[in-house]
């Protein structure tokens, strides 16, 4: 079944309240940016998810990104652990993010302070939404998962869940010892907290790795943020993109803009198109993380095609509006 591609009109009429929980990779902070500049979105929170980042220099980094693009916006951090841990070398890049000159530049005050733990403050700011939020996660499912089993009321709330997430009919990204390679990250970092999120009746729109395999970050794409040299967003996103370079290298896959193109559907539904599949989540054993085809299981919408050209221009007609 292909779903009917919403148009590029309705995109822009709405203003959608939107939660954010990412996870604090160099992908999941050019979401963050994405975001700052969607004018139909109205960024209500923001949770750092501590899966594929240290946490301080994840939330820190959020904080810093929220504060250069001038915006008062509530953070939170998670502390809800995981089952399956991300390698500390990946977890890092938020060190290095944090660190960038960019964000650091005297007088850009940043807010500090201690919040309630994220998946707290996830359910405060959902009670407290005027209308309806969507949430978009591009971490583990953690936070949101326990909203939903705490205070199930709170469902009714929530428009959607647009997830990066999965791998359908293509191979995991999961290499670990005693995993049989069909699992994807933030599912298999908290593959319980999938499961109680498609226990709930919230619909879910997600972005596997189906889709997001076609749109890896190249050194072309990266070269084009030196055109805008000097300009602060494109300095950031170039920043953060060159961060990604040597995963080739070292993991044999390359890094992918999967968080950012989960985050563009927020701006322009067209950039994907998306068909509703009944999905199954893996919990345990050697394929822990796993997201199957399962004829009595939950209806998902997944992202199936992109148009990977679209996307690379909404990117970059986003973050470096100067340099086309
Ligand atoms: O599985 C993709 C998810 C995305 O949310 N993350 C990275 C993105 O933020 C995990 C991941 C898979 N491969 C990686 C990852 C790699 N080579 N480096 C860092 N993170
Ligand atoms: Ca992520």
């Amino acid at each position: 079944m292909t779903d009917s591609p919403a148009t590029g009109a309705l995109n822009s009429a709405r203003r959608r309240h939107v939660l954010f929980d990412h996870d604090g990779a160099p992908d999941d902070l050019l979401s963050l940016l994405l975001l700052t500049r969607y004018e139909n979105v109205d960024l209500r929170g923001v949770a750092v998810t501590p899966a594929d980042c240290l946490p301080e220099p994840g939330l820190s980094a959020t904080r810093k990104i929220l504060a250069l693009m001038g915006l008062d916006v509530p953070t939170a951090l998670g502390v809800l652990p995981g089952r399956n841990p991300f390698p500390l070398a990946w977890r890092i890049d938020a060190l290095r993010a944090d660190a960038l000159p960019v964000l650091n530049q005297p007088g850009h005050a940043v807010p500090s302070g201690d919040a309630p733990p994220a998946h707290e403050q996830l359910a405060a700011w959902l009670a407290r939404a005027p209308g309806p939020v969507t949430v978009l996660a591009t971490g583990p499912l953690t936070n949101i998962a326990w909203c939903l089993e705490h205070h199930p009321g709170l469902a009714a709330r929530i428009e959607e869940i647009v997830f990066m997430g999965g791998a359908l009919d293509v191979a995991g990204n999961v290499h670990q010892p005693g995993h049989d390679g069909t699992g994807e990250w933030n599912v298999y970092w908290d593959p319980d907290a999938v499961r109680r999120v498609f226990d709930s009746d919230v619909p879910i729109t997600m972005f596997p790795l189906d889709v997001t395999n076609r749109v890896p970050v190249t050194a072309d794409f990266v070269e084009t943020f030196g055109r805008t040299y000097g300009e602060h967003v494109s300095d950031l996103a170039g920043s953060l993109l060159a961060l990604t370079f040597g995963t080739l290298e070292t993991t044999g896959l390359p890094y992918c803009c999967w968080d950012s193109l989960t985050t563009s559907y927020l701006a322009d539904q067209d950039i994907c198109t998306f068909e509703t599949v009944r999905c199954d989540v893996v919990t345990r054993s050697e394929s822990q993380g796993r997201i199957v085809r399962s004829a009595g299981g939950r209806a998902v919408r997944c992202a199936r095609s992109v148009d990977p050209d679209r996307f690379y221009r909404h990117f970059l007609t986003t973050l470096a509006p100067r340099g086309r």
